[in-house]
């Protein structure tokens, strides 16, 4: 049997970064697409394509070339930079998407699509513990992308036999590329201003609990969820997944248990806004059930890697 092809659409992005180094951990065939070309070191010598995802010509052709049957389609404008530019966010990730569910089901193999949704799904009227049916009326364009992008999968599967699978991710924390332009992100910048005179000035409130997980769980969840068998999908939509919730003051306390000096303040901006629509945590006993999701990384844990990552250049967890 031939080996299978994965190919990463938004490979040089904070996620498509760490699945690219595990693929190639796991000696999978892996080619990375995206419009600007990676920069971390482990995965240079991957072959790479510089495209758009908006391209869908380009797309295809460079998707058959490869022979590539599993597409993960990471490229997407995140919460806060997408309500500074709303046009241009909606088209990138509708437009970005539904090429992507074109190309696998005019393809002639079969192809297999990883796309993940968010917490975005959710918004003010949500419970603070978001169920997998919760009520979904998400408050940014970011969120609304995914919400209908959600649906735009089950109508692929349904009708047109596309096997295209989903998770909502929460924060995602790493090390290996910055992540852009989203509402959790002050929980990856942090970890550069551990050794600032100036005190970390944090865009949240103190207390906004929001989901959070390692990146290692959440490529793991990538993987899983890709290998798992089609039967075992009970979900027309997005899983529900989470590893840890925390709110700032408790990230940050944390924090200091490592770096005494390590000192912080508040200047909650726009971002805030959106931060309070988005549930405190997730119920996901349906990936639990269904898949085998369990992640690994908690608070504690997750402090120590990052702080170790970035004071002793340690690698992150899974980082080879
Ligand atoms: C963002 O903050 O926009 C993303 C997300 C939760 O999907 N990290």
């Amino acid at each position: 049997m031939a080996q299978d092809v994965h190919c990463i659409i938004g490979a040089s992005g904070q996620l498509g970064t760490e699945m690219a180094l595990s693929l190639k951990a796991a000696g999978e065939r892996v080619v990375l697409m995206d419009i600007k070309p990676p920069t971390y070191s482990g995965i240079l010598d991957l072959p790479f394509e510089r495209i758009d995802v908006c391209d869908a010509a380009g797309l295809a052709d460079r998707i058959a070339h490869h022979h590539v049957n599993h597409i993960h389609h990471l490229a997407a404008a995140l919460s806060a930079r997408g309500e500074q530019d709303p046009q241009w966010a909606w088209n990138l990730n509708m437009k970005g998407l539904l090429n992507v569910l074109e190309i696998a089901a005019g393809a002639l193999q079969p192809m297999r699509i990883f796309w993940p949704s968010s917490i975005a799904v959710f918004g003010p009227e949500s419970g603070p513990i978001a169920g997998q049916e919760e009520h979904r009326w998400p408050a940014t364009v970011y969120g609304i992308s995914k919400n209908v992008g959600e649906q735009w999968c089950a109508w692929y599967r349904r009708n047109r036999g596309v096997d295209v699978r989903s998770v909502r991710y929460p924060g995602l924390i790493g090390t290996l590329a910055p992540p852009g332009g989203g509402t959790t992100d002050y929980a990856v910048e942090v970890f550069d201003h551990l050794d600032n005179a100036e005190p970390y000035s944090c865009f949240l409130e103190a207390s906004e609990r929001l989901p959070m997980m390692h990146m290692d769980d959440a490529v793991d969840a990538a993987l899983s969820i890709m290998s798992a068998p089609q039967e075992a999908m009970r979900c027309e939509e997005a899983y529900n997944i989470q590893a840890m919730s925390f709110s700032p003051e408790e990230l940050f306390v944390e924090i200091r248990r490592h770096v005494p000096d390590f000192r912080w303040t508040y200047a909650p901006d726009f971002r805030q806004g959106i931060a309070a629509g988005w549930p405190d945590g997730l119920d996901d006993r349906m990936a639990r059930e269904d898949w085998g999701w369990s992640p690994t990384v908690d608070l504690p844990q997750l402090v120590d890697t990052m702080v170790r990552a970035r004071r002793f250049k340690e690698p992150a967890l899974g980082a080879v």
